[in-house]
């Protein structure tokens, strides 16, 4: 038959989701049933940031649950997994995990990727690896964990990405899949092995890293003890895109081949797909990204700081008994003047600060402008220095690839934010193409049908998602000058990064 139904996990740094799809290959058509949703909240312990990783497996049960308890149990034809990058868990040789998995905004890496840049050479870690710098990289934090905490390392057998860990405790089976293996910053950009010069110019053992298979790998089923205990049949279960950022870029809905992408979530990630990596030095100097992507492409691309500082807001302000909705929050953004202070939203300060609207204040008190002062003038300000900052990585990608783009798609939860959605259309002076919202979950789902010979290739996937989700298209309003604000902004940009 050409009917399928396939089960997605999409782990996002702040909230986790089940969904089930289905899919009419002959109609050309798919559907998509959201059975289950969590929290992803990260627990400090002491001074270190971690992950509630067990927590995680615990939802993913529930979802398989929920899947069984809506009639799919005997359905679904396989499930897999897509997660946020960088962070992992190590084994012990018994295989069972080592401590729980940090989260990449633990402070354990401050300071770490100065010293190995130092001692391996910028350019030369670029050229071996075409990964922006970014300092929770896989490669930092296993090199502040070799500083700080020596014998864990000394008593890891193994280490899983987020994704492949848990689909270890799912099947049983040690895989490492290669689009989020790439984004260790140990991978080699030519040769798509483990750089093992690099691992050993920097003491790490390079007997950890299990060789990657390619995204799209059946890699086992569920274990009988997880058949007994939920009681369902032992599904199968494959390697997908399994960064989200693989998967979302998947979902993008583009019909022709050169398109630009804005994945827009927790992180704003934009850039292109390509056939190779760019490495040239105007992308090291602009620190563009050449991660891995499903089926041999590259995604050269940027991460912009996103709604994370939103989200940083909001958390700020419900600790102290403020509680406003997101919705409610961006209203009050709307009603706020405009233009009247900018950040660079990808200002280290930025990264895990102790309380995102005072150091946003920090920022702009540095920078000698206005210093907003309501929650609508904060949200304002960010979402209008996102739109920008935007802007510049948009021009720069089209810089670095030679090509140009009529408009931008974005995928993701980021979406639902309609006025960022505007503001990036005006700031842009191009069209917004928004949706499908379930990017990354999409992205997992189509591979998963590729696997399974449902689906011949990426560009029919996306054509698939092109005929079943809604588009939204925002155009430039002329409403207010962005030409100039743009002005304004790549000026307190540059006095930003001087101080
Ligand atoms: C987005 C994302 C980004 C990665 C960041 C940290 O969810 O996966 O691609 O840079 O999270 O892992």
């Amino acid at each position: 038959s050409k009917l399928s139904t396939a089960l997605a996990f999409d782990l996002g740094a702040s909230s986790g989701r089940a969904i089930i799809g289905k899919l009419d290959s002959e109609a050309g058509q798919m559907t998509i049933e959201e059975i289950h949703r969590f929290p992803n909240d990260p627990v400090k312990v002491g001074d270190r940031l971690h992950w509630d990783i067990l927590r995680l497996l615990h939802e993913i049960k529930q979802g398989i649950l929920s899947a069984k308890h809506l009639g799919y149990a005997d359905q679904i034809e396989s499930l897999a997994i897509d997660s946020w990058a960088v962070d992992f868990g190590l084994l012990a040789p018994g295989g069972e995990l080592l401590g729980n998995p940090y989260h990449y905004r633990d402070h354990q890496t401050d300071g770490v990727m100065d010293r190995v840049i130092a001692s391996i050479g910028q350019a030369k870690l670029y050229a071996k690896t075409g990964l922006q710098f970014l300092q929770f990289n896989t490669i930092y934090q296993l090199c502040a964990i070799k500083e700080r905490n020596p014998q864990l390392l000394n008593q890891a057998d193994v280490l899983l990405m987020i994704p492949d860990l848990l689909r270890y405790f799912l099947t049983g089976e040690k895989h490492s899949e290669f689009t989020n293996a790439t984004t260790t910053q140990l991978i080699n950009a030519t040769t798509h092995i483990w750089d093992a010069e690099l691992l050993e110019q920097l003491g790490l053992p390079v007997n950890l890293l299990l060789p990657p298979v390619p995204s799209g790998t059946r890699v086992g089923a569920l274990t009988a003890s997880i058949c007994a205990e939920l009681d369902v049949p032992a599904l199968p279960v494959i390697a997908v895109g399994e960064h989200d950022t693989a998967s979302a870029v998947v979902a993008v809905p583009a019909l022709q081949e050169d398109f630009a992408f804005l994945s827009c979530g927790t992180w704003s990630l934009l850039g292109s797909e390509t056939l190779q990596p760019i490495l040239s030095e105007q992308a090291l100097a602009w620190n563009f990204t050449n991660e891995g992507g499903v089926y041999g492409t590259n995604r050269l691309l940027k991460n912009i700081m996103g709604l994370w500082l939103i989200q940083e807001c909001k958390r700020a302000w419900d600790k102290d008994g403020e509680v406003l909705s997101f919705a409610e929050l961006v209203k009050l953004a709307e009603l706020a003047p405009p233009f009247k202070s900018f950040i660079d939203p990808d200002d280290d300060q930025f990264l895990s600060p102790d309380h995102m609207p005072k150091q946003i204040q920090q920022y702009c008190r540095d920078t000698q402008q206005a210093v907003p002062q309501t929650k609508g003038e904060l949200i304002r300000c960010v979402l209008e220095s996102l739109a920008l900052k935007y802007r510049l990585v948009l021009e720069r990608t089209e810089q670095l690839t030679g090509k140009t783009y009529t408009g931008l798609h974005i995928v993701g939860g980021g979406i639902q934010n309609e006025l960022l959605c505007q503001f990036t259309s005006n700031a842009i002076g191009r069209e917004v193409w928004a949706g499908p919202v379930e990017g990354s979950a999409l992205g997992n789902l189509v591979v998963q049908w590729i696997a399974l010979g449902y689906i011949p290739n990426l560009s029919e996937a996306r054509r698939l998602i092109r005929n079943s989700f809604p588009v939204k298209t925002y155009s430039p309003s002329e409403e207010r000058d962005w030409g100039e604000a743009y002005e304004a902004f790549q000026q307190v940009v540059s006095r930003s990064i001087v101080k």
